[in-house]
């Protein structure tokens, strides 16, 4: 299972283990997610990595970031919600079950529902005009609602 990663129209594919190998950061979830158990990647200090193999400076950095689901749920926040944000890739020493392959959570982050299960995408979004407000929600999905609304 490879997750993938877009930034600047580039897409790259990592496995877990890649991704794991390149974290410097690995913590109990518990650490900041209360009650939930299992090891996660912290965001923040992976991406540190990420940016500097690729030769981004701090001043590159996003500003907002996207993660999209195995069911297509979606969520977009401002990269200055992350500041906490792991990547849970493990629990009782096993691979994710249900919510495989990661689940990103946003401890402090301004909604439950950014804590996206079966993330199989992150993209890096640079773009200082784009609301720093986050959303989410399932990607394509028109309502019979929607329709009559127009
Ligand atoms: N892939 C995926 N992740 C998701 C959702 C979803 O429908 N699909 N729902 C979100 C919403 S709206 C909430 S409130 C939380 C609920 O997390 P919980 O099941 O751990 O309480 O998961 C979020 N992550
Ligand atoms: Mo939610």
């Amino acid at each position: 299972m490879e997750i993938q990663f877009i930034e600047k129209e580039i897409m790259h594919k990592l496995s877990i283990v890649e991704l794991l190998a390149m974290s410097p950061i690995i913590v109990n979830i518990n650490e900041r997610v209360p009650g939930v158990e299992g090891r996660a990647i912290d965001l923040v200090s992976w991406y540190d990595i990420w940016a500097k193999a690729r030769g981004l400076t701090v001043s590159e950095y996003p500003t907002h970031l996207s993660v999209e689901a195995a069911d297509e749920f979606c969520a977009t926040m401002a990269w200055a919600e992350l500041e906490q944000a792991v990547l849970l890739y493990e629990q009782e020493g096993q691979p994710l079950v249900k919510d495989a392959p990661l689940r990103l959570y946003v401890p402090d982050g301004s909604s439950a529902c950014l804590n996206v299960k079966s993330v199989v995408k992150l993209i890096f979004i640079h773009q200082e005009d784009l609301d720093s407000k986050a959303t989410y929600g399932f990607k394509n999905k028109i309502t019979l609602d929607d329709l009559k609304k127009k």
